[in-house]
């Protein structure tokens, strides 16, 4: 539940306007719709989960970065839509039998439910290649850079190690470091790409950009931990997705490991950490401040 006092009501009013213009453009990829009925099926596996009523942080967090540098948003919204797509695929591989095993994702069945798990695998790798796409067509010096964070954070070393670590820690003990390491391969490193997307963008310093980095580690972190809770304690109804997943596949996760009170405190731990981090950056960081608070009570 999103407890809503009087300065999260503002950033409320600016998560959902944000949203919006989040949406539009995603949906303006998906118009020109080959009729053929031999890619029909994978077009539409395409576009159904990124589609789909997701709260689109990630790009709304390369926005309100970008706009603590510069004010027109046109130069973020498609490297930040990107990487929502990215986010999408991500989702679609997660949920198939071998990974998760998820019936419900936003809402809706699970993509594999819908078009099959081939069609869906060659969606989501399809995703992952519409984002470099959409990055390479951004005519702007600074696009190389993106393309090389994103390459190195999405791969073997970044994302696909964190989906890989979480897999196959199933059944054995983990310390919390361990669990952390994951968390931060796994989710954190989108929330990374994200500020990194708007500061680069926008033209932070080095400075500011290692600071946004460390915010987003550990916001990304608190945002995993905060997943893990909603796991155990949300219906399906409440949380759009399957409940309990965790705990049917024995995937040990921050409140199997530390319990609810424990979870709840290393979670707020983390956003005090990433608070910490915007301390010294140069510019007015309250919006980020205050996104993080909100993020916390998803
Ligand atoms: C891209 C090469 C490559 C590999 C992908 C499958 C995989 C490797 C990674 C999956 C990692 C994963 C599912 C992390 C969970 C992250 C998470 C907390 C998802 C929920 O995010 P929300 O709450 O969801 O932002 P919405 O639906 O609002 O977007």
């Amino acid at each position: 539940m999103i407890v809503v006092d009087k300065v999260s009501k503002d950033v409320k009013k600016y998560l959902e306007d944000k949203k919006k213009i989040v949406d539009n453009r995603l949906e303006s990829y998906f118009k020109d719709k080959n009729n053929s009925f031999d890619v029909q099926a994978l077009e539409a596996a395409l576009s159904y989960t990124t589609l789909l009523d997701g709260k689109r942080i990630r790009p709304i967090l390369a926005i309100a970065v970008y706009e603590m540098y510069r004010e027109d948003i046109d130069r973020i919204l498609d490297p930040a839509c990107a990487l929502e797509l990215i986010h999408a695929g991500s989702l679609m591989l997660d949920d198939l039998p071998c990974m998760d095993d998820a019936k419900l994702r936003r809402g809706k069945k699970t993509s594999h439910l819908v078009f099959g798990e081939s069609v869906t695998i060659l969606a989501s790798a399809s995703l992952w290649v519409r984002a470099f796409r959409i990055l390479a067509n951004v005519e702007d010096v600074r696009i190389n850079k993106l393309v090389k964070l994103t390459s190195d954070f999405i791969g073997e070393h970044g994302l696909a190690l964190g989906q890989y670590l979480d897999l196959f820690s199933m059944g054995r003990v983990q310390t919390k470091d361990q669990l952390e390491k994951s968390y931060e391969l796994k989710t954190s490193v989108l929330f990374q790409l994200a500020v990194q997307y708007g500061g680069i963008m926008g033209g932070a310093s080095e400075n500011d950009l290692e600071l946004l980095n460390e915010y987003a580690r550990h916001l990304g972190i608190a945002f995993q931990i905060r997943d893990d809770i909603i796991d155990a304690t949300q219906t399906k109804e409440e949380s759009g997705k399957d409940a309990h997943k965790d705990e049917d596949n024995h995937k040990l996760n921050y409140v199997s490991l530390l319990g609810l009170a424990g979870a709840e405190e290393a979670l707020m731990n983390e956003i005090k950490q990433a608070e910490h981090s915007l301390g010294s950056i140069d510019r007015d960081s309250n919006l980020l401040s205050e996104i993080s608070e909100l993020l916390s009570k998803y």
